[in-house]
């Protein structure tokens, strides 16, 4: 019989922790395919965050350092200083990068640092029980705004991308989704897009923002999941390239 499809030979055979129909699986294959077909595996460096996707490098195969919450982009900019000929890419949620890290986000972008993020928005706080991001939409229950986000009591979601897309030190900032296969594919090639640049030594900062199904906190099963994505949140954070 014919091989169609096969795991990518980055990401690892390793049992996940994630729960049915969660977006961070996804990204994390492509995220692997990626650093196949550029063949950077050897010289590739992840930084995990602390949220649902904590245990990135169990899936990821290539040396991965764990960092404080929101702290990524610092750590990020002091490996890629000291080691220049490396491909340093941070992996952060919504919390971690436009709540708790937001200061260390827009610091390396404005001085341009030379590494990949790619921003998982889930629209929550997924690991810690479902609480309020910054990027929760109006009307969204959560754990911490049970009669839905209002903008008076907890003010808008934030548009982070288009905030860092202003910034002269980014070169590529794209939103993307994974709430269907086509949308799965133009992530795909946002994220070795994102990738290439930094390989062929683009000077700035990139970044793709992922819409990501959180099933469990969004209270959905994953196939209405995907649906709220497509009706829902794109209205709030428009998909497409924003730099
Ligand atoms: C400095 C700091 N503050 C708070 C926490 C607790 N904490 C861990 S994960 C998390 C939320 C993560 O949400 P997000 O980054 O959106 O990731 P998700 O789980 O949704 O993928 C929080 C608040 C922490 N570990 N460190
Ligand atoms: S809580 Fe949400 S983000 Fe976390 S693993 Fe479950 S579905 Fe994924
Ligand atoms: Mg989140």
């Amino acid at each position: 019989m014919k091989t169609v499809f096969k795991r990518t030979p980055t990401l690892k055979d390793f049992p996940t922790h994630y729960c049915p129909g969660c977006g961070h699986g996804i990204a994390h294959r492509l995220i692997a395919e990626t650093i196949d077909e550029l063949g950077i595996r050897d010289r590739t460096i992840g930084i995990a965050p602390v949220g649902c996707a904590v245990l990135a490098y169990n899936y990821i195969d290539v040396d991965m350092v764990e960092v404080a919450h929101g702290r990524a982009p610092a750590v990020a900019t002091g490996m890629k200083r000291t080691n220049p000929d490396k491909i340093i890419f941070s992996y952060q949620g919504d919390g971690d990068l436009a709540s708790i890290g937001a200061g260390e986000i827009l610091h390396a972008a404005h001085r341009g640092e030379r590494i990949t993020v790619i921003f998982i928005n889930n629209a929550v706080y997924g690991m810690t029980g479902g609480q309020m991001a910054p990027t929760t939409v109006l009307n969204q229950i959560t754990a911490t705004t049970p009669k839905g986000r209002k903008a008076a009591e907890q003010g808008y979601p934030m548009q982070i991308s288009e905030l860092l897309a202003i910034l002269p030190g980014t070169i590529y900032i794209e939103r993307c989704s994974l709430h269907n296969p086509a949308h799965i594919q133009k992530s795909k090639k946002a994220i070795k897009y994102a990738f290439e640049l930094q390989v062929n030594g683009a000077e700035g900062l990139s970044l793709v923002e992922l819409l990501s199904p959180c099933p469990t906190y969004w209270r959905m099963t994953p196939a209405k999941a995907m649906e709220w994505i497509e009706k829902e949140l794109t209205k709030v954070f428009p998909l497409g390239r924003l730099k």
